[in-house]
C-alpha cells in the first residue's frame, strides 16, 4: 500500500511517499519545491499570456475629499465596535462592484479559443497584495452581495493571510476583475497589466491634496483654490473586448460613487 504524506517546512514543501509490499519498504521523496517558486511560476505564466492581450490605457482623476472625510469620521468607531481596520479599499471595491452591475462586460472573460465572451455572475474582485513572499492577487468573492463593512472584513483577512503566506488556493482563484492599490506605497499613475482571463484592471494612485503640480487644481464658486483630495486612477482593458467609450463610462460611474460615497449606502 501507499502512504502519502505532505510536509511544509518554512518555504519548502516535501511530498513523501512510502511504498510497502510484503518484503520491503521504499521511501520516495518526489517533490521538493519552494512555494515562492510556485508563486513566481504562476506569475511568469500569467504575465506571459498577458503579453498577448492588446492593452489600452485610460486615466482619470477622482476627487475623494468626501470619502476621506467619511472614512476619518467612522474609522475609529468601526475599529472599536467591529474590530475592522477601515482603509479606502473597501469603499473602492464595493463601488467597483456596483459599477460592474451596470457594465457587466468588464466582469467578463474570453474563452480559451477567443471565440466566446463569458459574463461572470459574481464580482470576485482581486486586490494585489504586496508581501514579503512576492505579489499576490487574492480576490474578495461575490462583492455584489456584500456591504462595505463585509468587504473591509474580508480584505483584512486576505491582507493578513497574504502577509503570513497563509492564503488558500481558493482565496487566489476565480478573480473576475482586479485592482492594484500601488498608491498605498506611492506614485500617481501606473500602467497595470491585465491578469488573464480577466479583461480589465485598475491601478489606484496615491490620494494627495491637489496643491501638488501633478493633478488639476480645484476651485470653489469664487474661483479660489480649493483643497481637495485627488486620486488618479489608471485603467488597462483588453481592447479585443472592451471599447474605450465603455471604459470611460464605467470610470465615470465609479467616479460618481466615490465622489458621493453616501450613495453606496443604497447598495
Ligand atoms: N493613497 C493614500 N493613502 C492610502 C492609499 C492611497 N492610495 N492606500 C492606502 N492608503 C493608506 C490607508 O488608508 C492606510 O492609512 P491609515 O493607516 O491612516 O488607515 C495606510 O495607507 C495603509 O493602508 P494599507 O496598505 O494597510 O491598507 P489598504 O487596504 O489601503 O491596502 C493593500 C491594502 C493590500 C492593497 C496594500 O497594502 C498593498 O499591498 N498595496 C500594494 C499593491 C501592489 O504592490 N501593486 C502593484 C501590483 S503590480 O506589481
Amino acid at each position: 500500500f501507499l502512504i502519502f504524506a505532505g510536509l511544509y517546512l518554512s518555504h519548502i514543501v516535501l511530498l513523501i511517499i512510502f511504498y510497502t509490499d510484503n518484503n520491503s519498504v521504499k521511501l520516495y521523496i518526489i517533490c521538493v519545491m519552494s512555494l515562492t517558486t510556485i508563486q513566481s511560476k504562476a506569475m511568469l505564466r500569467s504575465m506571459k499570456s498577458s503579453l498577448n492581450i492588446p492593452h489600452f490605457g485610460y486615466n482619470d482623476e477622482y476627487d475623494l475629499t468626501e470619502l476621506v472625510l467619511l472614512r476619518k469620521r467612522i474609522k475609529k468607531e468601526v475599529k472599536h465596535s467591529h474590530g475592522i481596520k477601515l482603509s479606502y479599499m473597501p469603499f473602492i471595491v464595493k463601488a467597483v462592484s456596483v459599477a460592474l452591475s451596470k457594465y457587466p462586460i468588464l466582469n467578463s472573460q474570453l474563452d480559451s479559443n477567443h471565440e466566446n465572451l463569458i459574463y461572470k455572475t459574481n464580482h470576485n474582485i482581486g486586490v494585489a497584495v504586496d508581501t514579503p513572499h512576492g505579489l499576490l492577487l487574492p480576490s474578495v468573492k461575490s462583492v455584489q452581495n456584500m456591504s462595505v463593512l463585509d468587504v473591509a472584513n474580508e480584505l483584512n483577512r486576505l491582507h493578513e493571510a497574504g502577509l503570513n503566506n497563509k492564503l488558500s488556493p481558493s482565496d487566489i482563484a476565480d478573480g473576475t476583475f482586479s485592482l492594484s492599490n500601488i498608491g498605498s506605497i506611492g506614485g500617481t499613475y501606473a500602467s497595470p497589466v491585465i491578469f488573464p482571463p480577466q479583461v480589465a484592471i485598475g491601478a489606484l494612485g496615491k490620494i494627495q491634496v491637489n496643491m501638488c503640480m501633478c493633478v488639476l487644481p480645484r476651485f470653489d464658486r469664487n474661483g479660489d483654490l480649493l483643497k481637495a483630495h485627488i486620486m488618479c486612477i489608471s485603467w488597462s482593458a483588453d481592447h479585443r473586448v472592451i471599447e474605450g467609450a465603455t471604459m470611460a463610462r464605467f470610470s465615470n460611474l465609479l467616479k460618481d460613487f466615490l465622489e458621493n460615497p453616501s450613495q453606496l449606502l443604497l447598495h
